[in-house]
């Protein structure tokens, strides 16, 4: 599920970096390619009605997570981005049963990191304890294990922490204690990349930004099949891969 970069994405909120003008076009361009990007790995894009009042509506990773059983529609952390969270629900509704976070919670999907059963929870300017609460009592009768994890520096738990595989991380260190991650390996980021722990898997496949070569080097010296994008006009709104697309798979019409 992706959805359209907004007309208003130049009033997009903004925590860690200053504002640069953005080429809607450029931006706009730079979505498609990442779209078609997934559609390699395998992917049936799933567009959402456009939204061209809401700045960051892009970046739908936040507005929901969707494990196999269900849908948590999310309460983000800006208040800003909260109408976002209604075009989601309805088109999920759709695929899963839908939960929410509610007040005074808040949760925005960056910072859950689901792998397998374990979903790890950042807690950051974005996630408070609440919300984090919420989201263990929703996913636990499930059987997932919720793991609220520190996160500074960096907007979210997934800026600086994504999955290459099931016992694998790509990590930045600086922003996450390694501890909460006893059982993973991890291939670090190039410290010159600070931005470069966000990867998108599909699968055995991945699509990253092309802004990252030298952590690019390091992940294709260790077997990653990686399919790059220039996602350069996203990333001035502080916008990662990851973010612009809920990722699930499709049971409709299954028998479950
Ligand atoms: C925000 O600050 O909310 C947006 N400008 C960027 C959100 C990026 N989301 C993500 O990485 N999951």
């Amino acid at each position: 599920m992706t959805r359209r970069v907004s007309d208003a994405i130049g009033r997009c909120e903004l925590t860690h970096l200053d504002r640069q003008s953005i080429d809607l076009s450029r931006a706009r361009a730079q979505h498609c390619e990442y779209e078609r990007a997934l559609e390699r790995l395998g992917c049936r894009i799933e567009p959402l009605v456009d939204a061209s009042d809401l700045p960051d509506a892009v970046f739908i990773e936040d507005a929901a997570i969707v494990v196999d059983e269900l849908a948590v529609v999310t309460r983000p952390g800006a208040s800003s981005r909260r109408p976002e969270i209604a075009a989601v629900a309805s088109a999920l509704d759709r695929y899963r049963v839908v939960r929410r976070i509610e007040a005074p919670g808040t949760v925005d999907g960056g910072d859950v990191l689901v792998i397998g059963k374990s979903v790890f929870v950042g807690r950051s300017s974005r996630t408070n304890d609440d919300g984090i609460h919420q989201l263990r009592n929703i996913l636990s009768p499930f059987g997932y294990d919720v793991c609220a994890v520190q996160v500074d520096g960096c907007l979210h738990l997934k800026s600086a922490a994504t999955s290459l595989s099931v016992d694998k991380l790509l990590v930045n260190p600086s922003w996450v204690s390694l501890d909460a991650f006893a059982r993973f390996d991890f291939v670090e980021i190039d410290p010159v990349e600070p931005l470069a722990a966000n990867i998108v898997r599909v699968g055995e496949g991945f699509v990253y930004p092309a802004a990252f070569p030298r952590t690019l080097e390091r992940l294709e010296r260790g077997g990653f099949r990686v399919v790059t994008v220039d996602v350069s006009e996203l990333a001035k709104a502080e916008g990662a891969v990851t973010c612009c697309s809920i990722i699930f798979r499709d049971y409709s019409g299954t028998p479950r």
